[in-house]
């Protein structure tokens, strides 16, 4: 799948981030546990200069439970230092807090709060993270890319002070299969990809990895070779018709790549390790 991706603006927060790097004692990238590497920037990673990073991998009630966990075998293994959480259901919060304390106050010669930055693509949860590590809602959080626009410091407490940032992309993206993890979690806004074509691609993918959830949430008693069809079988089932009685395939297409980005399908992965 191609999305049409014009760094524009994304070069600046980038560079801003290089800048506000000084300041701070440790990075928290927050990526998306559904798509562990998809939803990374390595220009963020090169650019870290020798502070230390912690991975906040989010929306992890979203994503395949038994993959989660290889993955995190799998990343500590490799020396990662990283946490699986989920900020609104409120999961791993407490231990972040506990591994970027721990990990960024030995180094530090006075007693002062932790300055962590909060960076990470877009929409993977930076600012309600921030929350909930805050117990409150102090920063602007929202369902679509780009909605953080500058930094934003904020004092969570005497111990830990956290830096938002506005998400940032990295100037081009790595392959296809790439492209469309960023478009089926919501990473990208969705008026520079076909969604019809994503919804097709996230058929064959639900069709090849999570039949049974396919075929549950959307009541289908088979599931056609041919993913058009299955569109239009889910089409038909939800009463999604045109004027003339043809299948509303837009609305179709709109439906369903909300649910599959939202999660309301079931909880899935779109890469795992072993196939890396
Ligand atoms: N299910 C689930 N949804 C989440 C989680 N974290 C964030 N969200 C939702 O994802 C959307 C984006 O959250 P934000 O916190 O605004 O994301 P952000 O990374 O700050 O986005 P930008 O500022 O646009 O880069 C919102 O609709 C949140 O409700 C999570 O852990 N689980
Ligand atoms: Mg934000």
């Amino acid at each position: 799948m191609k999305v049409q991706w014009y760094p524009g603006h994304m070069a600046k927060a980038t560079r801003l981030m290089k800048e506000q790097l000084k300041t701070v004692d440790i990075v928290i990238e927050v990526c998306d546990a559904r798509a562990p590497l998809a939803s990374r920037n390595d220009v963020l990673s090169s650019a870290l200069g020798g502070k230390k990073r912690i991975v906040a991998y989010n929306k992890s009630t979203l994503a395949d439970k038994q993959i989660s966990e290889n993955w995190m075998a799998h990343l500590t293994a490799g020396g990662e230092l990283c946490v699986f959480t989920d900020a609104m259901a409120r999961e791993g919060i407490k231990q972040l807090r506990e591994l970027l304390i721990d990990e960024a106050a030995g180094k530090m010669r006075y007693n002062r709060a932790v300055r962590a930055m909060v960076t990470g693509i877009p929409n993977v949860g930076k600012s309600m993270l921030i929350n909930s590590l805050t117990f409150s809602s102090g920063v602007k959080t929202g369902n679509r890319p780009g909605l953080t626009r500058g930094n934003q410091w904020l004092r969570i407490d005497e111990k830990l002070h956290l830096l938002d940032t506005p998400g940032v992309l990295a100037p081009k993206i790595e392959s296809d299969y790439d492209a469309f993890c960023l478009a089926a979690i919501g990473c990208v806004k969705d008026t520079i990809f076909d969604k019809y074509e994503a919804c097709i691609e996230i058929v064959d993918f639900m069709r090849r990895y999570y039949p049974a959830l396919l075929l549950s949430r959307y009541k289908l008693e088979a599931i056609d070779d041919d993913s058009v069809v299955v569109l239009e079988d889910i089409a038909r089932r939800r009463g999604f018709f045109m004027r003339g009685g043809e299948v509303d395939l837009n609305r179709l297409a709109d439906t369903l790549y909300d649910e599959f980005k939202n999660g309301k399908i079931g909880r899935m992965s779109l890469q795992c390790p072993e196939e890396k």
